[in-house]
């Protein structure tokens, strides 16, 4: 091997050893810098005769070029290897599963609510909803409760320590009625003369309060009550729609329907409603669902409708009963406390 070719096979050597770009260059520094291999060789032509200088020269030139490109190989490798370390580091798992977000699903109260409303909606009644904190004559005056009603006292009724722009003390509402109340006033006033006039059929859905707290009572509680009003609505006309409802809600025939008389302040005369299914897991039992009755005529006065002409019936579930009832649930805390491993149950 002559010289040139050993520096060649020098310059490849010390390349391939250099593990990073600094360290290449200062390799290439030896060899092809100012003071280099390669320069010196090429320092030294100057003193050799013309001809010798030429063949040398262009010996050491191809040398030169050989360990130029031995260079330019090693940086690409290297330059490569450092693309790589850093692709590598900066790597993507496609194929890991994003961050998944909590699925969400409606309350078992909510879904209740909203399968009641969608089976009294097929029935032609509207769905209204509205203030959950009234007025004294709302919840109370208007639904004929004397001023000295049990339910107006304190022990029964959250009140507000505030009165509205007419100086009228506020409560939370104890029922729903009021929002029938409102939507009875309304369809009175916009049908003012228009003869017949058009029936009421609405249910009212909603939160409700009463001071009450214990395993079967909680102070916030969950109301649907519905009114039909008419020229001729009865109590056989109550018992169809109730029938209806436990037969869809429920999603079974097998069932009895009886009225067992009670007392309302807004409804005379007036019903408990019961029911005892056939079979299932609470066959046999007679089961209080709703109270019911037809509406008292003052309580038609106060919706600004004339009590001969109008007659009807009224009625209050609780949704949170009908929940319990439909799922199976055994305690009424269970539904407030907010827990997501008994509310992922009904996802
Ligand atoms: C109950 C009792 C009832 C009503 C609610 C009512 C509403 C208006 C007029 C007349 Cl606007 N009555 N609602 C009538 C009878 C009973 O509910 O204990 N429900 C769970």
């Amino acid at each position: 091997m002559n010289d040139l070719a050993q520096l060649i096979a020098a310059a490849e050597s010390d390349f391939a050893a250099a593990p990073t770009p600094a360290e290449l260059e200062n390799a290439k520094a030896r060899f092809l810098g100012k003071a280099g291999r390669v320069t010196e060789l090429l320092k030294a032509l100057g003193a050799l005769p013309l001809e010798e200088k030429k063949t040398r020269g262009a010996e050491i030139n191809q040398a030169k070029l050989r360990i130029e490109g031995a260079l330019n190989a090693r940086r690409d490798a290297l330059a490569e290897a450092e693309l790589n370390k850093q692709l590598q580091a900066e790597a993507l798992d496609v194929t890991l599963p994003g961050r998944q977000r909590g699925g969400g699903s409606l309350h078992p109260v909510s879904r209740t609510i909203e399968r009641i409303e969608a089976i009294f909606a097929s029935m032609g009644f509207d769905v209204a909803e509205g203030p959950e904190i009234e007025t004294d004559w709302m919840s109370f005056t208007a639904l004929n409760n004397p001023e000295n009603h049990p339910a107006r006292s304190m022990q029964d009724t959250f009140y507000v320590d505030m009165k509205d722009e007419q100086g009228r003390w506020l409560n939370l509402r104890p029922h729903t009625s009021p929002m029938q109340v409102r939507y009875a006033r309304i369809h009175a006033a916009r049908n003012a003369g228009v003869k017949p006039m058009p029936e009421v059929r609405v249910i009212a859905p909603g939160r409700v309060f009463r001071v009450d707290s214990d395993a079967t009572h909680s102070p916030m509680f969950h109301q649907i009550e519905g009114l039909w009003l008419g020229e001729n609505v009865s109590f056989k006309d109550l018992k169809v729609v109730f029938a209806a409802l436990v037969r869809e809600f429920f999603e079974t025939d097998d069932f009895d329907v009886r009225f067992r008389p009670s007392f309302f302040p807004f409804t005379e005369p007036s019903a408990e409603i019961d029911i005892r299914f056939g079979s299932g897991p609470l066959a046999g039992k007679w089961l209080e669902v709703a109270g019911s009755g037809q509406v008292h005529p003052n309580v038609v006065r106060n919706f600004g409708l004339d009590p001969e002409a109008q007659i009807g019936f009224a009625f209050g579930i609780g949704a949170d009963r009908f929940a319990m009832l439909r799922y199976g649930i055994d305690d009424l805390r269970l539904m407030f406390d907010g827990d997501l491993r008994f509310l992922s149950q009904f996802a």
